[in-house]
C-alpha cells in the first residue's frame, strides 16, 4: 500500500483516480450480440451461452424441481442466517414506504403524489469466482415490498449447467417469479428485447463485471431503465488515534478481496494508526484464501496522512465513495459533514459487511465517484412517482386566469383556449 503524506490539493485528484477499466472493443462486442439477440432470441442466447459460459442448455428456465432440490442442499444454519438477514432488510425497505402526500395548493386545487411499482423488473445475479446469493436478497426483497409484479432474475450457469444452491434458494424465499440460466451480455439483452423464454422488462438491476455494466448503458438505449452504472467495489475508511488499526485493516481487507480492481482507501490524521494499519493488512492478508486477488486491489490503494479533519473531509467528498467508514473520536463531525458516499458506516463496531449482508441496508451502491449524483437501491428504485389532481368548478375560478395569462405569453393559444372555454361556462 502506497503512504502520502500531506498531498497537495492539486494532486488530489491524481492520488484519488480509481484503477482504470479499459472498455474499448467492449461496446462492438455488445453491441453485435445485442443485434444478434433482437433477431434471433433465444437461437443466440443459447450460442452465447456456450461461447462464453462453456455449456450447452436445453432448458434454461429454472424449474420448481430443481429449485428444491438446491434448497435441501443449503446447510440449516446458512438458511437460518438468510433468514435473519431478510427479516432485517424487509424491515429496512418496509419503512421507505411513504404515504400519498395531497396538498390543497389553492382553494378548489387537490394535488398528491402516489408511487406504484415498475411493474417488470430484471435482476441480474453474477457468478464469477464467488456466486454473491446476498444481493439476491438486496434486489428481490425491496422489489418484492414496492409490488413489482414480475421480479425476472438471471444468472450465468457454470461448466455443469448449473446455479449455485444458494442463490436459488435467496431468489425463491425473497419472491423472484422467474429464475433464467443466462448471463453476460446475452442476458441484458435478453431482458431488454424479451425472448419466448426470458420475458422484457422495464428495469435492469444488478452488479456484473465491465460486459455486463457496457451492457446495461446500450439497454438504456433501448428504453430499459437501470439502476446505476456499477463498477468494481470500494471503500473509504477515515480513522484517528481512536480507531483500532487491526479492525480498520480488516475492513480495507473486506472490500479489497472483492475483486483486483477494487479500490480500498485509508485517510487518517495520525501517522501511528498509518503504520499500524499497514502492518496489519499485510499480517492479514498473507492468510486470506483470495489473497492473490487482494493483494492486487492492496497494491493500486493508499494510506493518506492529512493534518486536520476538515482537509479530511474535503478529500472524502471529492472522492464520493461507494462505502465511508468512520472511525474518529469526533464522528459527528463526519456525519454531518459528508455529502458523497453511497453508504456510511459509524464506529469501530460496524464493519462494512454488516451492510453487505445482515444489518438492513442495501448494499447496491454507487460506485466510480457516482455517489455525487446517484442513490444506491433503495425502495424507490422499483417504484415511479404518479401525480394526481383534481379541480373544481371554484378551483379552476380561482387559477384559471393565470392559466390564460401563461399559456398566452408563451404563444399556446390552444392552452388558452381549454382554460377559457371551461371559464365561459362558469361565468
Ligand atoms: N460489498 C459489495 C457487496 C457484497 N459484499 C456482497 C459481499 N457480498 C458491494 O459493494
Ligand atoms: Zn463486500
Amino acid at each position: 500500500m502506497k503512504t502520502i503524506l500531506n498531498p497537495k490539493k492539486t494532486d488530489w485528484s491524481a492520488i484519488l483516480k480509481r484503477p482504470t477499466q479499459t472498455v474499448e472493443n467492449i461496446e462492438n462486442t455488445v453491441n453485435q450480440i445485442f443485434n444478434d439477440i433482437q433477431r434471433r432470441g433465444d437461437k443466440a442466447i443459447s450460442k452465447y451461452t456456450e461461447l462464453f459460459d462453456g455449456v450447452t442448455l436445453d432448458a434454461t428456465v429454472v424449474s420448481e424441481k430443481e429449485i428444491s432440490e438446491a434448497s435441501l442442499q443449503v446447510p440449516e444454519a446458512l438458511k437460518k442466517a438468510i433468514q435473519t438477514a431478510k427479516t432485517n432488510i424487509e424491515a429496512f425497505h418496509q419503512a421507505q414506504k411513504t404515504k400519498r402526500v395531497t396538498v390543497q395548493t389553492f382553494p378548489g386545487i387537490e394535488c398528491w403524489q402516489e408511487k406504484r411499482a415498475i411493474e417488470k423488473v430484471g435482476l441480474y445475479i453474477p457468478g464469477g469466482t464467488a456466486p454473491l446469493f446476498s444481493t439476491v436478497l438486496m434486489l428481490a426483497i425491496p422489489a418484492q415490498i414496492a409490488g413489482c409484479k414480475d421480479i425476472v432474475m438471471c444468472s450465468p450457469p457454470n461448466k455443469e449447467g448449473l446455479i449455485a444452491n444458494e442463490i436459488l434458494y435467496a431468489a425463491q424465499l425473497c419472491g423472484v417469479t422467474k429464475i433464467i440460466k443466462v448471463g453476460g451480455i446475452q442476458a441484458i439483452a435478453g431482458m431488454t428485447f424479451g425472448t419466448k423464454v426470458i420475458p422484457q422488462v422495464y428495469k435492469i438491476f444488478g452488479p456484473g463485471n465491465q460486459y455486463v455494466t457496457v451492457a446495461k448503458q446500450l439497454a438504456t438505449k433501448y428504453d430499459v431503465a437501470i439502476d446505476m452504472p456499477a463498477g468494481p467495489s470500494e471503500l473509504l475508511v477515515v480513522a484517528d488515534d481512536s480507531a483500532n488499526a487491526s479492525y480498520v485493516a480488516s475492513d480495507l481487507l473486506s472490500q479489497a478481496e472483492h475483486g483486483a480492481d477494487s479500490q480500498v482507501i485509508l485517510i487518517s490524521t495520525s501517522q501511528q494508526l498509518i503504520t499500524q494499519v499497514a502492518n496489519e493488512v499485510k499480517q492479514q492478508l498473507a492468510v486470506l484464501p483470495r489473497k492473490d486477488m487482494a493483494q492486487k486491489a492492496i497494491d493500486n490503494s493508499k494510506l493518506i496522512y492529512v493534518e486536520t479533519d476538515t482537509i479530511a473531509m474535503e478529500m472524502i467528498n471529492e472522492y464520493a465513495p461507494e462505502h465511508f467508514i468512520i472511525c474518529t473520536e469526533n464522528e459527528d463531525f463526519y456525519i454531518d459533514n459528508i455529502v458523497n458516499a453511497g453508504s456510511v458506516f459509524i464506529g469501530n463496531y460496524t464493519p462494512e459487511s454488516a451492510g453487505d449482508y445482515a444489518s438492513g441496508t442495501n448494499h447496491t451502491l454507487p460506485t466510480n465517484g457516482f455517489s455525487k449524483s446517484y442513490s444506491g437501491v433503495n425502495l424507490d428504485s422499483f417504484t415511479k412517482s404518479i401525480t394526481f389532481q383534481k379541480i373544481s368548478k371554484e378551483g379552476l375560478l380561482n387559477i384559471g386566469n393565470t392559466i390564460e395569462l401563461m399559456a398566452e405569453a408563451e404563444g399556446l393559444q390552444a392552452h388558452k383556449n381549454a382554460v377559457t372555454l371551461r371559464l365561459n361556462d362558469l361565468k
